[in-house]
Order: C-alpha cells, then structure tokens, then sequence
C-alpha cells in the first residue's frame, strides 16, 4: 500500500487496484483558437497542469499503473449534443462549427484530441464523453470494474467543470479520489481555489488533494 500526505488526511492506496485518470487535455481546451478561447477564457491558465501531468504520467506508466485519459466532444452529425449545450452562450463559432483546429468538440477533428504533451499510448483506454461528467453515457465504469479498480488519481481539466463533475460521480459511485491539486487547472484562479477546497472540506466529502510532489515522493519510497 502507498501512503501519501494529503488533505483532508493521508490517502492510502494500492496501486493494482488504482487508475490514473487524466480528464479532456485536449487542444480544444489548452490551445489558442480552440472552444476554451471561444468561451473567452485565457487558456495559458490550464497550460500550468500539464508539465506536473506529464511527471505523474511517465512514473505511472513505469509502475504500470491503469491509465484512463478523456475527451470531451460530440459525434459529427451531432445526435448526441442536447440542444441545450449546443445553443448555450450564443456563440459566434460554438460546438460543431469549423474553427481553426477543425470542427469544435467533434470526434476526430484535430482540436478534439489531447495535446501531443499527454498523447495515450497503446492500451491506455480513452473515454470519449458528450457530458462534462466521465461516467455518463460511457464506458467508463465498466472497464473500471472488469479491472478491480476502486481508487482514482484525478488530473485534468477544468477543475471546476469536468474534473469536479467526473469527481461527484465517482464519488457516488464508490470511488476513492485523490485530486492533484497541481495536475488540474481552472481559466479562473478563484475556482481553482474554490473547487479544491471543496473536495476535501467536510472530513474529504468528495476525497482528497494533494500536490503530485506527495505522491511521487510516496512512490519512490
Ligand atoms: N469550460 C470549461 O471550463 N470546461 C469545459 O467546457 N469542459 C471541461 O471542463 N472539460
């Protein structure tokens, strides 16, 4: 078992029963002209996740840890985004409309997919969802389950947005989470505080959070 100092008290894990899951690095949201710009958002505020990411990716990948990454996004003939995201924030250029990294949020278009910093590797499952959370309308639960897993290592973006949604969820659905405070990143600072705080207020009523320094240095030991 891996004991790591967290908030709100040591999160103790065993990494054969632990996957790593790394929530919607994608261009669309980490890259100029990608849907998190259209949104109006500076996306330099997310670019600080992933260097961290990267670290706990390559020590998961040599312990051979389960590694998930996600993707937000849409089928291109758009049957499965609601009508209400779609029209959400009368934008110029939303959802399905060509923008300068192909077509927004949609399957298989180059902002889409996850920055070449994070690019999964083969055997490494990636869950493409249409909703913000990681378990609805996936499979996600399913391949957590046929692998014995019960504990997450949460990284990602945005830490108010999918990482939270994607944290409730798992919450609910018997999960143990460890949010790495430095490996999630929010457009605004004050979420970023925020939704961290929130995880772990209340005895840890959504989990725990810690730098990913806690839980590389829990590794090596
Ligand atoms: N806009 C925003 O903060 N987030 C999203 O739209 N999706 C995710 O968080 N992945």
């Amino acid at each position: 078992m891996i004991t790591v100092k967290a908030d709100p008290y040591d999160f103790v894990f065993d990494p054969s029963t632990t996957a790593l899951i790394i929530i919607d690095m994608q261009r669309d949201f980490l890259e100029p002209d990608g849907f998190g710009e259209m949104l109006g958002n500076d996306v330099s505020q997310l670019r600080t996740a992933i260097a961290p990411i990267q670290a706990v990716l390559d020590t998961f990948r040599q312990h051979k840890v389960t590694i998930i990454h996600t993707r937000e996004g849409h089928r291109p003939d758009l049957s499965d985004l609601p009508v209400a995201k779609k029209v959400r924030g009368h934008l110029s250029c939303g959802i399905g409309d060509v923008g300068p990294m192909g077509r927004i949020l949609i399957r298989g278009e180059r902002g889409h997919d996850i920055i070449d910093e994070l690019c999964p590797q083969t055997g490494e499952p990636i869950i493409d969802k249409p909703g913000k959370g990681s378990f609805y309308a996936t499979d996600l639960q399913s391949i957590l389950s046929n692998r014995g897993i019960k504990s997450l290592i949460v990284t990602g973006v945005t830490t108010e947005v999918c990482v939270h949604t994607t944290v409730r969820e798992a919450n609910d659905r018997g999960f143990e989470c460890l949010v790495l405070a430095d490996c999630v990143a929010s457009y605004f600072p004050e979420f970023q505080t925020a939704a961290l705080k929130m995880i772990a207020a209340q005895g840890g009523i959504f989990g725990w959070v810690a730098p990913s320094a806690n839980l590389l240095k829990a590794l090596q030991s």
